[in-house]
């Protein structure tokens, strides 16, 4: 069923504490950690804790989760202090734009300057 966890998905085994991670916030809906190999100074993963494979699926299944997401990473940025300087905000969709995990989640990434466009 759409939102449930699934056995092979890392992330969810994330939300249900069976693979450790480094989490700087959390709420009902949504878990924000450190990505284990950071591209930036900043670099955290906002996800929702539902099972969704992609950004666009989680928004249309459920687009108030979807904004807890967006406003996490909001929260993320202004907790780790990038808001001055600016971040980014990164959804990959697909493997071709560089998507490895399939479970949406939003890369959130600052603390140094940021070219665009981007690789
Ligand atoms: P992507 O957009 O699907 O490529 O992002 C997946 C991210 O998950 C990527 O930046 C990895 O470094 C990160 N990650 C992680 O934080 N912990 C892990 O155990 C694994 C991947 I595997």
């Amino acid at each position: 069923m759409a939102g449930e966890p699934q056995a092979d998905c890392l992330f969810c085994k994330i939300v249900a504490g069976d693979v450790p991670a480094t989490v700087v916030r959390e709420t009902e809906t949504v878990v924000a950690f450190r990505d284990i190999t950071p591209q930036a100074p900043t670099h955290v993963l906002v996800i929702p804790k539902a099972h969704y494979p992609d950004a666009a699926s989680l928004a249309t299944a459920e687009p108030g989760l979807a904004a807890d997401v967006l406003r996490v990473a909001g929260e993320v940025a202004e907790q780790e202090k990038t808001i001055d300087s600016g971040y980014r905000i990164v959804f990959n969709t697909g493997s071709g734009a560089g998507q490895t995990v399939f479970h949406a989640h939003a890369h959130v990434l600052g603390g140094r300057g940021l070219a665009w466009p981007p690789g």
